[in-house]
């Protein structure tokens, strides 16, 4: 079979490119994204990936895309309850740790058009998003417990299967990715599946660079390199940090992004429990409080239909952000540190207040040496009165408006992004 990566491997190396900073600040200017988490293993509403050779056994799992066929599946219709959150982009697991492919890949057989759904998800998804104008962005997992080339075969045998061939498997998803860059043009690649021995940090820069050759402008995360996700290390290869089911700290030089469920699992497990709108909104608050982005988890069902509570959850998201979009869409983490009464966030000469609870008549505020505030209000609308002799005191009302995040804008007489964390 030609392979691509021969073609490209017999090239001279091409200078080592990273992800242009300004792909990457505007990814971050959306702040806020879907993830999703669907594959055959709907099919028994347990975890994708992980369940395989634990609640499912490994024979029956690897079998379940023989009767996969989501015939409710709609793009359009997923894209639609992104879009209603409020959300600016999409990331689909494209491929898990089971192996299974939601694209027609010429490189596996265990794919897609071989189930009885036979249509390729990830292109339905990504020209849904085309049309209804939310970025694009692919998951690939860089362990696979499927592939015979891949050493370990299941999460729960560290045993290493000698036969596995590494070089094959590295190959063979550079293969699948320019596959995936090629006919899908996903604006960020999001990697997992780091943690295990077989997966080294030069397997990650080799395939960081192969990425750079087939598309300079992809913004890739962290998770091809190696060590602790949350922050930037030697083993380090990729453009953003990924907290994840935790909201990163606040951060002004390094990007983030936290992933969180919007239930427990990641794929969808019946009747799970989903969070509350309180948690969700003040969850997106801390995370564009801390300067960074939000990739919100959904695990649609075994008949491609989102579950109608979630969807329900997205749409009051998205009615927040239509009201109070204006503190969270690119604007910059601070300068407060955000905590358990609210969050700011900042954008030119504004300071937005994400206010989650009273702790008295008046929020109180540390000052900011050599900045006056020249006016206070609700981004509703309504005036609010402050003193800032000592400190920033802004009076507050009975009731706020909001019971789960009621937004202040404060204009400064300067820059606000300029002002050190306070
Ligand atoms: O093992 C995966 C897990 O299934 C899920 O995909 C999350 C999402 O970030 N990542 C890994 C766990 O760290």
């Amino acid at each position: 079979m030609f392979t691509v990566c021969g073609a490209i491997a017999q090239q001279s190396t091409p200078t080592f490119l990273k992800t242009p900073k300004d792909k990457i600040d505007q990814f971050m200017d959306m702040r806020f994204g879907m993830f999703i988490h669907f594959g055959p293993v709907t099919l028994r509403g347990t975890e994708i990936g992980w369940s395989r050779n634990q609640q499912v056994a490994q024979d029956d799992y690897d079998s379940l895309y023989k009767e996969f066929n989501p015939a409710l599946f709609n793009a359009d219709a997923w894209v639609k309850a992104a879009k209603d959150a409020g959300m600016k982009y999409l990331t689909i697991t494209a491929k898990h740790h089971d192996g299974f492919c939601l694209w027609p890949t010429s490189y596996s057989g265990y794919n897609i058009s071989n189930s009885p759904f036979k249509r390729d998800i990830v292109g339905e998804l990504a020209k849904a998003c085309k049309k209804q104008g939310i970025v694009f962005c692919i998951y690939c997992t860089v362990l696979d417990w499927h592939d015979a080339d891949y050493p370990i075969h299941n999460p729960n045998d560290k045993k290493f299967n000698v036969k596995g061939d590494m070089r094959a498997f590295v190959n063979r998803m550079k293969n699948e990715l320019h596959e995936l860059i090629t006919n899908y043009k996903p604006t960020m690649l999001w990697f997992d599946g780091f943690w295990e021995e077989p997966w080294t940090k030069e397997y990650g820069q080799e395939v960081y660079q192969y990425i750079k050759t087939v598309d300079p402008s992809v913004v890739i995360n962290n998770r091809l390199g190696k060590g602790d996700p949350t922050k930037f290390s030697e083993g380090s290869v990729g453009d953003y940090l990924t907290p994840e089911q935790q909201i990163g700290k606040l951060d002004m030089v390094n990007p983030w992004e936290s992933c969180i469920t919007i239930c427990n699992q990641w794929a969808w497990k019946p009747n799970d429990s989903m969070k509350s709108l309180k948690e969700c909104l003040q969850t997106l608050a801390k995370t564009a409080g801390g300067n960074g982005n939000l990739l919100f988890n959904v695990g649609p069902m075994m008949d491609g239909r989102m579950e109608a509570r979630q969807v329900k959850r997205l749409a009051e998201i998205g009615s927040w952000l239509k009201q109070n979009g204006t503190a969270i869409y690119s604007t910059k983490g601070g300068p407060y540190k955000p905590n358990d009464s609210y969050a700011t966030t900042r954008k030119g000469n504004k300071i937005y207040i994400e206010l989650f609870k009273k702790d008295g008549a008046m929020l109180t505020l540390p000052a900011i040496p050599g900045i006056k505030i020249t006016k206070a209000g609700w981004l509703s609308g309504n005036a609010l009165t402050f003193t800032q002799n000592d400190g920033i005191k802004i009076n507050l009302p009975d009731t706020l408006p909001d019971e789960n995040v009621s937004v202040i804008e404060l204009d400064i007489d300067k820059n606000a992004e300029l002002i050190p964390v306070i």
